[in-house]
């Protein structure tokens, strides 16, 4: 599945639009002339465009059509420039003071870390799955009408001790009021996952928080590893700023801080290479807009499992939202690349 609304997608769709036009206008008028003044045709005379068959119109040319020959494709060329530049500066100038999601990305041999600056609270659209979760203060509670879910398992991992994992006893939905309650404190430092199955344990709908940075610093930011076969999460219909860097997998060694790797979104068209040895990392700038699992790839020779440095992003609504809501902040789509053919 293709995002299809993401800026390269969109430049695409308006260089066909101006390739289309450009190519009928100039077919068309090429096979017009080619049955008007083909041979056994009797030229009109009294028409200005009179020319002789077979030679080039010396003394009767026309100055004016013959400047636009030559302003006309300049502007069109000038504006597929400008097209693609805008293009470029959505996905690598940074917003400024904008609301995004902040990820850092660490590059490894051979694997990729993505880092959370920024916590996300998403959960898979109630809409379609017919349950509702909801984690709130000291309460979670599940509501649901979908008739097979039946156990709701809650597990948390880390906190201010890190990677320590805790999984509750399972909850139970009440088969008549499709409602589940549990006293549970949400806390907001801990990756919290809610998961609920039906009588097979068949996942139906996932609920889920992940951690942003500690304000205190007592702890390390979360990450998923693709090593692991993690997915990175990102929330649609939100412009993610990637922060990339490399780094050594064995830090033992202080002369060696790693290789140059590349991280390829190949469905949406984008890519950035990570630099070892450069402190502030380098950018990338992206706006998920359709849910779904998307292929990452290292598209840097880094080493002899170069091929293996592969994840995956999924895109989820946050919660309470879904992707097809308009959130007003698609900075990308209104500004650079949306419809301003
Ligand atoms: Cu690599």
């Amino acid at each position: 599945m293709v995002a299809e609304d993401t800026v390269f997608a969109v430049l695409y769709d308006k260089f066909m639009f101006w390739a289309i036009l450009v190519g009928v206008f100039t077919f068309g008028w090429m096979f017009l002339a080619m049955l008007r003044y083909r041979e056994g045709v009797e030229p009109d005379t009294t028409h200005i465009d009179h020319i002789e068959v077979g030679s080039f119109p010396v003394d009767r040319h026309n100055t004016k059509l013959e400047i636009f020959f030559y302003v006309a494709p300049t502007i069109i060329v000038a504006w597929l420039i400008v097209l693609a530049l805008s293009s470029n500066t959505a996905v690598w100038v940074l917003p400024e003071g904008e609301e995004a999601h902040d990820m850092k990305i660490i590059g490894k041999q051979w694997f990729w870390e993505f880092e959370y600056k920024d916590s996300l609270t998403w959960e898979d659209d109630p809409g379609a799955t017919g349950i509702d979760v909801d984690w709130k203060g000291t309460t979670l509670s599940v509501n649901s009408t979908n008739a097979q879910a039946v156990n709701v398992s809650v597990t948390t991992v880390g906190g201010i001790t890190f990677g320590e994992t805790v999984n509750y006893d399972p909850i139970s939905i009440d088969t008549v009021t499709g409602q589940a309650m549990a006293a549970m404190t949400f806390a907001p430092e801990k990756h919290a996952v809610v998961e609920v199955t039906d009588a097979d344990g068949e996942l139906l709908h996932t609920w889920m928080h992940i951690p942003g940075e500690d304000p205190n610093g007592y702890r390390d930011n979360f990450a998923f590893s693709s090593a692991l076969g993690e997915d990175m999460i990102l929330p649609c219909d939100t412009e993610v700023i990637f922060e990339m860097h490399s780094a050594p997998s064995d830090d033992s060694n202080p002369n060696y801080i790693g290789v140059q790797h590349s991280f390829w979104l190949p469905e949406w068209g984008v890519k950035e290479d990570l630099v070892p040895g450069i402190e502030g990392g380098t950018y990338m700038t992206v706006m998920p807009d359709d849910p779904g699992l998307f292929p990452i790839k290292c598209a840097e020779y880094c080493g002899n499992q170069h091929s293996m440095m592969v994840g995956q992003v999924k895109i989820v609504a946050e919660e309470g939202r879904n992707c097809d809501f308009d959130s007003g902040v698609k900075k990308l789509t209104d500004g650079s690349s949306g419809g301003d053919y």
